[in-house]
């Protein structure tokens, strides 16, 4: 009888999990189509295991065309991420994908972290959603 409470126990938890993955994030979508220089910043509350090396960084971004549309600075200037880089790619024409960014852990803090979204060439873009998982870089 305990372990089925355990289990039912362990199900809410995980619907409570997936509800929130679901929720719509503060902030978000970041629309940066408009005329340039143009920048947004957001704040993205994250869980930061204390052993992390590795942030993986993953957007949803509407019309990720070009190499050179902008850049991510997260927490500050010297963490910066090229928009869009090799994801730049003319095929993306107002198209939503979904691309990612290896970072280092130390660009992270647990808790709130500021995301700055620079738009400053080309027609622009639209960050949908972004998500963080942390890896201690083992190999599986
Ligand atoms: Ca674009």
């Amino acid at each position: 009888m305990k372990k089925l409470n355990f289990l039912a126990l362990t199900f809410i938890i995980c619907l409570g999990f997936s509800g929130m993955g679901n929720a719509a994030q503060d902030g978000f979508p970041v629309d940066l189509e408009g005329s340039t220089p143009e920048e947004k910043t957001v704040t993205l509350k994250v869980s930061k295991p204390s052993n992390a090396t590795v942030a993986i960084i993953e957007m949803a971004v509407n019309d990720p065309d070009f190499a050179d549309e902008g850049t991510l600075e997260i927490n500050g200037s010297s963490n910066s991420i090229k928009l869009f880089g090799s994801y730049g790619d003319t095929s993306n024409d107002k198209s939503t994908i979904t691309i990612s960014y290896d970072t280092p852990a130390s660009w992270w803090v647990d808790g709130d972290n500021s995301l700055k979204f620079i738009h400053s060439n080309t027609a622009g873009y639209t960050i949908e959603s972004v998500s963080v998982t942390f890896s201690s870089g083992e190999k599986k």
